[in-house]
């Protein structure tokens, strides 16, 4: 995973680490600046969302990121004129939607002001670094990972933002997948909403549209299990609001997976999986949205 990291070495001359210092900060730079773009669902952060853009904007630009493009859902706190103060001063894109229209679509529709060649997907309440931005990207585009996810149960992680319930639940929904999609059992994390992937990974999953909140396990559905890392980061508390996790999410996960284990799981060769996927698609239709 990080080991791919070209490292110092102790024989090296002070000269010849300056360098190469240089010269990789010089190509980071210069990637960054063409290549990646960072989407953040946002709907009821009015606070959070000010630090997180403000802690972001200063990675970010030190990188020479691209831009960041921020879906609201007509946040009834006015989330949208906080990204639209930043949009004066930073290359901040900002995508008002007319209702709420959940989070999978949310990173979809943004993907349309995105034109990065990756893309990072982030929350926008603080529970996610911006720092580990530049990291993410120098996996993909030094070692070639299609997706790296950011981690809390990987060596080095943590997930002291979550309270004790969220954890089991957290467990349960991971369990699941693991048990009813075998490959998914290479991924420690499957919950994470803190990823970076190639674009055109996102693109192909305009045809899935909507199905739940987790749009990292289509994600993962398209890549091959070579191509995806994970690199360990600690989920921090959120810095202010409510989190939009909810029964209804926990049920759409459930049939989500299921849906998938009728494609690439345990259901995928039983001669009714056609019947059932059906069934799925018509009960997720029944609850759109969240
Ligand atoms: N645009 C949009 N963003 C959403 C919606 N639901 C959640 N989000 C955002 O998605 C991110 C993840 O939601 P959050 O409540 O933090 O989930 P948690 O981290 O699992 O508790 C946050 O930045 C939310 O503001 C939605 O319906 N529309
Ligand atoms: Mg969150």
């Amino acid at each position: 995973m990080l080991q791919c990291y070209r490292g110092l070495d102790v024989n090296d001359d002070a000269f010849s680490v300056l360098f190469r210092l240089i010269l990789s900060s010089a190509w980071v730079w210069f990637r960054l600046v063409t290549s990646v773009s960072v989407i953040i669902p946002t709907y009821c952060e009015f606070r959070g969302l000010k630090r997180v853009l403000r802690d972001l904007c200063t990675v970010l630009s030190r990188c020479g990121i691209d831009y960041e493009v921020i879906v609201d859902d007509s946040s009834p706190d006015r989330t949208a004129d906080v990204a639209k103060l930043f949009s004066k001063y930073y290359p901040v894109r900002v995508v008002v939607r007319p209702g709420r229209f959940g989070l999978y679509s949310a990173i979809i529709d943004g993907l349309k002001w995105a034109s990065g060649e990756y893309v990072v997907v982030m929350d926008s309440d603080g529970q996610h670094p911006p720092a580990l931005v530049p990291k993410m990207f120098l996996l993909a585009t030094r070692c070639g990972y299609w997706l790296v996810i950011a981690s809390r149960f990987v060596p080095g992680g943590s997930a002291r933002g979550m309270g004790p319930i969220r954890r089991l639940i957290s467990r349960f929904a991971t369990f699941t997948a693991w048990l009813l999609v075998p490959r998914f059992r290479a991924v420690r994390d499957l919950q994470s909403g803190f990823f970076l992937a190639r674009r055109d990974l996102l693109e192909k999953l305009r045809r899935y549209y909507g199905y739940s909140w987790k749009i990292l396990l289509d994600v993962l559905s398209l890549t091959p299990t070579g191509k995806v890392c994970e690199v360990p980061f600690s989920f921090g508390l959120r810095l202010s609001g409510f989190s939009k996790f909810s029964l209804r999410v926990v049920i759409k996960y459930l049939i989500h997976v299921l849906i998938l284990s009728t494609r690439i799981g345990l259901l995928s060769k039983s001669p009714l999986r056609h019947y059932v996927r059906r069934v799925l698609l018509i009960l997720v239709q029944r609850c759109r949205g969240g």
